[in-house]
């Protein structure tokens, strides 16, 4: 590794979520990038350095600077690179976009975390492949690797995360009724909003692409019960600047609607519970959402931040559209949980340096 990349470089895990929603927006747009591995532990000291923590996955432009979290730098990039966007113009889908991004972002996480280290088949091929991968740096024999890497992962991720036994049967049963709905809409159009990809693809392209369809698990889920979101996470992942042809749904079609209104039942509540923890000073709280009860999951001064960038999209998006907006968030049951807690628990300019500097990871577990 130079001190500056020839290309923009993106550091990460082949197999990893938000690598892999990059990777997806990268090839969308058509901006070159080279894929490398991050090597631990080195690379989480360097990371912590440059960037205040270390995630991934990180990128470096060819001046040499350092980037972090696929949101911001999602939206860095579009400034940068202006023809397709892939916010759509039109304010409501433009809002839509952004909300289905951010629960693919912070819900559909647990449940892909789950699948892949809650069942022996996943956590097998997965410590397998991220021992090789990204642990070259440590001198311990591959065995120990697999088992601190599993044990990591639950305790940050999934048991430790809200997943108790009680939750595993509820957990797997939001992500059936998800995949009937996205199976309703790809037999319909090609892409979540139309004939062209937007950011609401990409978004979802990271609980997909790198985990429900090439976990062992979830992807014989997705073979049987939704082959056409399979083969839409590789239409996504094969598309490019020329995909950017047709037209977007006009207005919000019901599918959709469905889908914003899931959101609502349990991310939402999910997202006020985690705001009055950390208004608490609490580590870890348990809630009940969507009739599935998180024990003592983490709280997150991230997911803080993102409840105010949903709020902070809607201030400016809904300049013109309001009555519009504000009807499609009522109908599907947004409006009230958004604005619900008055004060969000904040840290001064929490975030406000991103993609160029992070506060907080996205749940806080151990280095
Ligand atoms: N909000 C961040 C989240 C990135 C993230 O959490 N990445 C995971 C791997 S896919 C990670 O590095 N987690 C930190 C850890 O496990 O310590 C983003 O959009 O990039």
């Amino acid at each position: 590794m130079s001190d500056k990349p020839q290309v923009l470089e993106l550091r990460g895990s082949s197999i990893s979520y938000f690598t892999g929603k990059m990777e997806n927006y990268f090839r969308l747009k058509g901006i070159p990038y080279r894929f490398e591995s991050m090597v631990f532990p080195g690379e989480v000291a360097r990371n912590k350095k440059v960037l205040g923590l270390s995630q991934m996955p990180v990128v470096q432009l060819p001046d040499g600077r350092w980037m972090t979290d696929t949101t911001a730098m999602i939206q860095w990039f579009e400034a940068a690179y202006p023809q397709n966007p892939i916010v759509p113009n039109d304010p409501i889908l433009a809002y839509v976009c952004y909300l289905l991004e951010d629960w693919a972002d912070e819900w559909w996480w647990r449940p892909a975390m789950h699948y892949r280290w809650y069942y022996e088949e996943g956590a097998r091929f997965a410590s397998g492949h991220l021992a090789r991968e990204i642990t070259g740096g440590m001198r311990l024999p591959l065995f120990v690797k697999r088992r601190m890497l599993r044990r990591r992962q639950r305790s940050g991720y999934t048991s430790g995360d809200g997943i108790g036994p009680d939750a595993v049967l509820g957990v797997e049963a939001d992500v059936t009724a998800l995949l009937a709905v996205l199976e309703g809409i790809f037999t319909k159009r090609p892409y979540l909003l139309g004939d062209y990809p937007t950011l609401a693809d990409v978004g979802f392209s990271g609980p997909f692409f790198r985990h429900f369809a090439l976990d062992p698990i979830p992807l014989q889920l997705l073979r049987h019960t939704a082959p056409k979101t399979l083969e839409w996470v590789m239409r996504l992942w094969n598309s490019n600047p020329s995909s950017f042809q047709g037209a977007l749904v006009d207005p919000v079609p019901n599918d959709i609607r469905m889908l914003l209104a899931h959101m609502a039942r349990g991310y939402l509540p999910y997202l006020n519970s985690n705001v009055d923890a950390v208004a608490g000073g609490k580590s870890r709280f348990t809630t009940t959402v969507d009739g599935v009860t998180y024990t003592k999951a983490r709280s997150s001064r991230y997911r803080v931040w993102c409840l105010a960038e949903l709020r902070r999209h809607y201030r400016v998006l809904s300049a013109g559209a309001e009555a519009q907006l504000q009807a499609l968030l009522k109908e599907t049951g947004l409006w009230e949980p958004l604005w619900h807690r008055e004060h969000l628990p904040l840290l001064e300019g929490q975030e406000r340096k991103l993609p160029f500097w992070a506060d907080n990871k996205m749940t806080m577990i151990n280095e």
